[in-house]
């Protein structure tokens, strides 16, 4: 019986497949990639050598030994001809009987970097200029059956450059072009080509001008008609009822009658059909549905990622001539911008389903200079790490690229915002009208693209240009003020023209409904347009680091939204070995100089380092203090952007990777290592913390709570002196409601002190509900230089079972930021740079193939008096 149930379930199940889903009659499309058998070789010059596609010249020139590994040591210096000359790719590839009879043939390239002439079978078919762009190409009548030939000749970036620049008649700013460094004195070209700025060079990064096919070519083959787009439009959300439209747009080289039809994959349902008429070339066809009780989308924290997969397909006569599919998440998501009492201003903050949201997150640059070595799994990997620190929103800056598909299928998956900056950053642009169109179509390219994940939560137009011109001020980088007036008056109606029409109309026409804000930082258009850090807007607050301010500022310069803040830290040793030579051990040295990019960076995380900390002597004891530091100033900032909450709505700090290995603002090293702050992010950025802040005598004890129900329970404040005793508690209950930030005691610091040295003392911060720890943190009343602390000695016991590996840890004193590592290896450890107190056993796991007997003998750790 249960059998037979079972069977008729199958056969249902399957007549329901083909009711929804007529078989195919016959292949009505095919997709090719053309990846595989590329060669490459200066343009005109010597052997052709194996390519990898796609790739870069630089990477390839790399795996046939042509040059050396461009990140070790400086030898990025010695590279700087790569990109002066030309070069050139070929592939043969065969076109099958089957493939050359479908009606429409088309080559998609999807990442051309950047002045690419393409040539099949001898013709040119493409010349490309802008690498964000995809381009098609209608190759039917060049395409052969049986065997081709496709050839791409990159002519350099800088050559080309020179050109433009020289044609559109001034320099243009462009702070961040290290030209000097390319042997190109002066002229930043940069910004006169559609390609990433950071490849030029950033105050993070090195200057490497790739070419190459950087994404992939695939050839398109079709019958009939062709779905090229499919956006599920979100026009009204509720948690009783998404309206939405399925906007199709068609190009068929056939007519007549068709059925269009759209099914939810998710339960297999047709929710809504439509009878069209076909006619040769591009419809739009717009089908509204509605789905009663959506599964909607959350951010990491707030509740489920649920995606939904539509399908839709065109149907003539039974058969399918064509289909596509597309996965999003129903949700509504607005950048909500209300005048309000507070200081006079605006609020700036994401409302997801209805609901505030604070932002927690950091800020994301391309992950290597190589941008195909950028695989899957470091996608993977990095979106595990964002989720892994409690992060719900990164800023894609506009310096970088616009990110491969994959990254944002992540962020879609693991419920993290994106803000994406278009890429446009610290530099003006030139304004002919080739340049506008470029842009144009690069916009739309890369909109439709994107416009159906979920997590995207912004676009904006660049990174600090309005802030860096500042046209009707007296302020700004002192951009303006080297030009005369009528070039200073045509700069700025270009920027006008690309930031407050061109991108913003793209955002209208092509999404539904997307906020748009025109440039990062900003007070707001027409109100205090330029960022005045404070009352409306987002903040990029530098005071900490270029302006010098002590951490302690960052309490009091807390704006809407903070969207950059940063300190910059060394990777750790083990990283550090990997691009230098022992003679290379001193920040000072040559080489870690040119891994060093940021202007007087060593000098500034000495200074700050003087007022906080002991500034140690040895080389590995200062890369780990500077990564101790760092963790210290951020943590600061993060608890204050949330203590300030509902003021403060979002606090994303300056930067959370690496394009290779150097010191930098990033919380994670090019190898993919935490570094101290990751760590303290994860702490800072949990759903519920407890954060203090001392002022005036008292310390302000806060719950800050993300959480969509209320919380209460005990806070405990319990005051240890350095061995371990306990000197003093009080214990309080607390109770906040849900979403907030609310201060829960203010007691005075002599009362928690109860008559101990300040300098000797920590007390440590604990929420309980019941038997569970919510949440928990530490307050110091000293710099730690101050403190009464001497050298603890560690226990360490190394413990394996199921396949988990971990260290239990005991200490006969206060032991400060103690950081473990094997000297050798790249491991991970569930936690690092952490307090450990004497009295306590700490559990460390690790993820290592190491044994235990092989950790035993090889743990090491370092603290704030090692040297
Ligand atoms: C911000 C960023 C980057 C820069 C960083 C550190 O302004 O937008 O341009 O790398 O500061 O200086």
């Amino acid at each position: 019986m249960r059998k037979m149930k079972l069977l008729m379930g199958t056969i249902c199940m399957m007549c329901l497949m083909v009711l929804i889903n007529p078989l195919y009659m016959s292949a009505q499309n095919e997709n090719v990639s053309i990846n595989t058998g590329w060669q490459f070789r200066q343009a005109g010059l010597g052997d052709w050598l194996p390519a990898t596609v796609p790739g870069t010249v630089h990477t390839d020139l790399l795996s046939n030994k042509k040059i050396e590994d461009p990140f070790y040591r400086t030898n990025e210096k010695k590279q700087q001809w790569i990109d002066k000359v030309n070069w050139e790719y070929r592939t043969t590839f065969k076109v099958t009987p089957q493939q050359f009879s479908y009606q429409c043939g088309e080559m998609v390239f999807y990442g051309l970097d950047t002045y690419a002439d393409v040539y099949l079978n001898g013709q040119l078919i493409l010349s490309a200029d802008n690498m964000f762009r995809t381009w098609r190409v209608d190759v039917k009548k060049d395409l052969h059956e049986g065997s081709n030939e496709l050839r791409i000749y990159f002519h350099s970036p800088i050559v080309k450059g020179l050109d433009l620049q020289e044609k559109h008649g001034v320099m243009l700013p462009a702070g961040n072009d290290q030209s000097e460094n390319g042997g190109l004195g002066p002229n930043g070209v940069s910004v006169f080509t559609r390609k990433a700025g950071y490849h030029y060079g950033w105050d993070w990064g090195p200057r490497f001008v790739t070419s190459g096919i950087w994404r992939s070519i695939e050839t398109e083959f079709w019958n009939n008609v062709k779905i090229d787009h499919l956006f599920i439009r979100q026009p009204h959300v509720t948690a009783k009822e998404a309206e939405l439209t399925a906007e199709v747009n068609l190009r068929a080289v056939t007519t007549g009658e068709a059925t269009v039809k759209v099914i939810d994959r998710s339960d297999n349902r047709v929710v809504t059909t439509q009878q069209i008429t076909l006619s040769t070339g591009q419809q739009t066809v717009n089908l509204p549905f509605i789905i009663q009780n959506p599964r909607l989308w959350w951010t990491n924290g707030l509740g489920k990622q649920n995606l939904y997969n539509f399908e839709v397909t065109v149907e003539q006569n039974g058969k399918v001539l064509a289909q596509g599919e597309q996965t999003t998440g129903i949700r509504s998501l607005h950048l909500i911008r209300k005048k309000d009492a507070k200081g006079n201003g605006e609020s700036f903050y994401f409302e997801l389903n209805g609901v505030p949201v604070f932002a927690k997150g950091a800020d994301y640059i391309p992950s290597d200079n190589f941008l195909p070595r950028v695989t899957k799994e470091v996608y993977k990997k990095t979106i595990d790490d964002v989720v892994a620190a409690n992060m719900n929103m990164l800023r894609v800056w506009g310096g970088g690229v616009f990110e491969d598909d994959e990254f944002y299928k992540l962020c879609d998956e693991k419920g993290i915002l994106i803000w994406q900056d278009f890429l446009f950053a610290c530099s003006m642009y030139p304004g002919e009208e080739s340049f506008m169109e470029s842009v144009k179509q690069e916009a739309i390219d890369n909109v439709v693209r994107m416009r159906n994940h979920p997590c995207i939560a912004l676009w904006c137009g660049n990174n600090e240009i309005d802030t860096a011109w500042q046209e009707d001020t007296n302020s700004g980088w002192g951009w303006k003020e080297q030009y005369n007036k009528e070039q200073r008056a045509q700069i700025w109606a270009d920027y006008q023209k690309i930031f407050h029409s061109l991108l913003p109309e793209v955002i209208k026409e092509y999404t539904d409904g997307d906020d748009y804000w025109p440039s990062s930082p900003m007070g707001g258009p027409g109100i205090n347009q330029h960022a005045d850090g404070k009352t409306s807007g987002d903040v990029h607050y530098w005071g900490v680091w270029h302006g010098l301010n002590k951490f302690e500022e960052f309490e009091t310069h807390v704006g809407r939204f903070m969207s950059e803040y940063g300190f910059q830290s060394f990777p750790e040793f083990e990283s550090v070995k990997k691009y230098t030579v022992p003679a290379d051990y001193n920040i000072e040295s040559e080489v870690m100089a040119a891994h060093q990019r940021g202007s007087g960076g060593n000098l500034l995380i000495k200074k700050y380092m003087g007022w906080d900390y002991k500034v140690p002597e040895g080389f590995e004891q200062f890369l780990y203090m500077s990564q101790v530091l760092q963790a210290r100033g951020i943590k600061a900032a993060m608890e204050a952007h949330r203590r300030a909450k509902p003021y403060c709505m979002g606090t994303l700090y300056w930067q959370l990777n690496d394009c290779w290995p150097v010191a930098s603002w990033s919380g994670i090293d090019y190898y993919r290592n935490w570094k101290a702050l990751h760590y303290a992010a994860r702490e800072a950025y949990k759903p519920v913390i407890v954060s203090s802040y001392e002022k005036d005598g008292k310390l302000g004890i806060y719950v800050i709570s993300d959480e969509l129900k209320p919380v209460k329970g005990i806070l405990d404040v319990e005051v240890f002196d350095f061995d371990g005793k306990l000197r003093n508690k009080m214990s309080l209950p607390f109770s906040v409601a849900a979403n907030v930030s609310k201060e829960v005691a203010n007691p005075e610091v002599k009362k928690i002190l109860n008559g101990s040295d300040e300098k000797d003392v920590v007390a440590i911060l604990t929420l309980r509900s019941g038997d569970e720890v919510v949440a928990m943190n530490e307050a110091y009343f000293a710099k730690p230089k101050d403190l009464n602390l001497t050298k603890p000695t560690l226990t360490i016991n190394v413990n394996e079972k199921d396949g988990k590996k971990w260290l239990e840890v005991t200490s006969d004193k206060l032991a400060c930021s103690v950081m473990f590592y094997i000297p050798g290896h790249q491991l991970f450890f569930s936690d690092n740079y952490i307090d450990i107190l004497p009295g306590k056993t700490y559990h460390i796991e690790m993820t290592t193939d190491l044994s235990k007997e092989e950790i035993s003998s090889q743990i090491k750790y370092r603290h704030l008096l090692s040297e």
